[in-house]
């Protein structure tokens, strides 16, 4: 069976990540603008200010794309670039850098993918209350109508957030993200429901703006669990365990059902209303009717899982790595039966199209001393894991695409740039790229994968 005819193979970025431009053509303060100017919040003290200056060379980049065979696009739009305070007016000189970014991805024949948010939130709109502020879901669902209107004659999929574990869980409760807080449990779970509600109004004003029918889409993040073997008894331990909510803590946000199951399903899972219950925010059938509007497809990031086994009365048990356990410069464990069994279960409850909307690794590239970028461990990576998900389309998970984080190496969030996620190399001195080993890899895969 493998891998349907029209399967969309990608590669991912974001916008404070690769654009750089910070200060340029009337483009606003995000938080993470803010919080990479304050002492000891990101390694090195780095910051996003010039990243890899896609903003001025997005031809290159796209062109580079092309000349690689890679399909589609997914990029994030900077919210303070189109509206610097978050709210009013278009900033006209944004509205005109997308367009023609996506002009450029049209003419090289690479279909876009826009993500409306990747954690770059503006500054000015935190300073009012952010999520906290119930005014926080019309702010998000304007913008996203205005990105939809003001696009959607060239543009056809558009995925709303990018994982709001990371944004709100990292941001607000462990405070390791922008704007580097650590709130109280009751207001995390105000925000939460926000953002969900933010996801589900934006949808409906999304389709109302849409010049021609739009397919939206949510790409929210995982662990993603893997049986040690393949028995019912093991399989329905990983699955419970996936969809399980976790206990109150700084990871709590970082769970799939609490997420996905009010966007798809229209109600929040049983256990972390039980779990949660002292710390909720009111929430009415209005509330879910709001948030579980029909959405596209499913996009998943999903990066590594534990192996799962059960102990006799059938329960999970999560046994320790072995000593040497394969992991990658970031010390992330290489585990690529997650994208086999993460799509499946995703598929089973949620019955929508899945697009792995990322998946890569961080390595310790360096440029050799021919000059090229050599990575036999991504590409091995790469292959292992695109095996796994072959194996999810076997399994009959109607799976649609896949976007390889990162197209180029980028600004790393808290770890600056230390990590270099790209198949592409990014020279951050002079903006050199290089496609890595890698790179060349994909293009063969994508090759005899697009029939
Ligand atoms: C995420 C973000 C990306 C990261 C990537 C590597 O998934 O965390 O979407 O912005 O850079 O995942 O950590």
């Amino acid at each position: 069976m493998g891998f349907k005819k029209d399967f969309v193979w990608g590669t991912a970025t974001a916008s404070y990540q690769v654009e750089g431009a910070a200060k340029e053509d009337g483009r606003g303060e995000s938080v993470w603008d803010v919080f990479c100017h304050e002492p000891n919040r990101v390694a090195c003290g780095h910051n996003g200010d010039v990243a890899c200056d896609h903003y001025h060379r997005y031809k290159e980049d796209i062109r580079l794309m092309q000349s690689l065979g890679i399909k589609a696009y997914r990029f994030s739009i900077s919210w303070t670039r189109l509206f610097p305070e978050g709210t009013g007016q278009p900033n006209q000189k944004g509205v005109q850098f997308y367009s023609d970014l996506i002009d450029e991805l049209l003419a090289c024949g690479i279909e876009p993918y826009i993500t409306l948010f990747h954690w770059d939130y503006p500054y000015a709109l935190y300073q009012k209350g952010g999520w906290l502020n119930d005014e926080s879901v019309n702010w998000f669902a304007d913008y996203a109508a205005f990105v939809v209107q003001t696009y959607s004659d060239r543009v056809k999929h558009f995925i709303t957030f990018n994982e709001p574990q990371c944004f709100i869980g990292l941001g607000y409760l462990s405070g390791v993200h922008a704007p580097g807080l650590k709130l109280f449990y009751r207001d995390i779970f105000k925000m939460c429901h926000n953002v969900l509600k933010a996801h589900g109004k934006a949808v409906i004003q999304m389709r109302k703006a849409a010049k021609q029918p739009i397919r939206i889409g949510y790409a929210p993040t995982c662990n993603a669990d893997y049986p040690e073997k393949e028995t019912p008894e093991n399989i329905e331990a990983v699955r419970k365990r996936f969809f399980a909510c976790p206990d109150l803590s700084p990871d709590v946000m970082w769970n799939v059902s609490w997420w996905s199951d009010p966007v798809v399903l229209g109600k929040y899972p049983e256990d972390g209303l039980e779990k949660y219950k002292d710390y909720l925010p009111e929430i009415t059938e209005k509330d879910m009717a709001l948030i579980s509007q029909p959405i596209d497809f499913y996009g998943q990031n999903i990066y590594n899982g534990h192996q799962i086994t059960i102990d006799e009365a059938g329960n999970a048990l999560c046994p320790e790595r072995a000593a040497g356990f394969p992991k990658t410069a970031v010390q992330w464990p290489v585990t690529p039966e997650c994208l086999r069994w993460g799509p499946r279960f995703l598929y089973e409850r949620y019955h929508l199209p899945v697009i792995i909307t990322e998946n890569g690794m961080s390595a310790h590239d360096c440029i050799s001393l021919d000059g090229q970028v050599h990575d036999p461990n991504r590409i091995d990576f790469l292959h292992r894991y695109l095996t796994q998900l072959e194996k999810a389309a076997d399994d009959g998970v109607d799976l649609e695409g896949y976007f390889l984080w990162s197209f180029m190496d980028n600004f790393e969030w808290q770890l600056g740039y230390t990590e270099r996620f790209g198949i592409v190399f990014v020279d951050y001195e002079t903006q050199k790229r290089i496609p890595k080993d890698s790179a060349y890899w994909y293009q063969n895969w994508i090759e005899a994968h697009s029939k």
